[in-house]
């Protein structure tokens, strides 16, 4: 996958998905978005809310807590994501039993600039994003207008036409 050829030098925009459904969910939400600019290579410029999320895909397991957050980053598509998968695995992460299934968190790349990737262990933008809902909600809190590279809608037009009967996204209420 010849990538590089078309990445701009310096920094770069990307939307990662935040997901926990074990333990403190929120804290490890939060846990993983703040060791996401440990290193010096990303920063965020632009967060959602959080959100109690019904389970999809496999539905046998507890409700999800979810955001997304918007980054600047210096790392390319795929060190991107070796930093997740690193961040995962320190929040205590090991190999998924089933597949969908339980997590004490994941992070994944919904998009990256303008970019697309088909790798085997790499697809972006996120290949389901624009069907589900727990993705879609949070993405509109930070930008509703953003354009999806290959499908040429915005995010506020596939949350509108969602098929998916109401997936439970239910803003967090804090207790202050
Ligand atoms: N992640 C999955 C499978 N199903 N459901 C919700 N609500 N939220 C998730 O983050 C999620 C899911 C696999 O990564
Ligand atoms: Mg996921
Ligand atoms: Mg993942």
């Amino acid at each position: 996958m010849d990538f590089k050829g078309s990445l701009k030098m310096g920094k770069h925009t990307a939307y990662i998905s935040v997901g926990s459904n074990i333990g403190d969910k929120l804290l490890n939400c939060q846990k993983g978005i703040s060791a996401l600019t440990e290193s010096d290579k990303s920063i965020i410029i632009g967060q959602s809310n959080f959100y109690k999320t019904e389970p999809v895909d496999y539905t046998d397991q507890d409700w999800f807590v979810n955001s997304v957050v918007k980054i600047e980053t210096t790392l390319d598509p795929f060190q991107l994501l070796y930093a997740l998968k690193t961040i995962e695995k320190n929040a205590g992460r090991a190999e998924d039993r089933i597949r969908y299934g339980p997590r004490i968190l994941d992070l994944d790349i919904i998009f990256y600039d303008d970019i697309i990737i088909n790798s085997s262990n790499l697809i972006i933008p996120h290949y389901r994003m624009h069907k589900r809902r727990f993705i879609l909600k949070p993405v509109c809190d930070i930008n509703s207008k953003l354009v999806h590279p290959v499908l040429k809608m915005d995010m506020q037009y596939f949350l509108n036409n969602l098929d998916d009967k109401e997936q439970g996204v239910v803003q967090y209420c804090f207790d202050y």
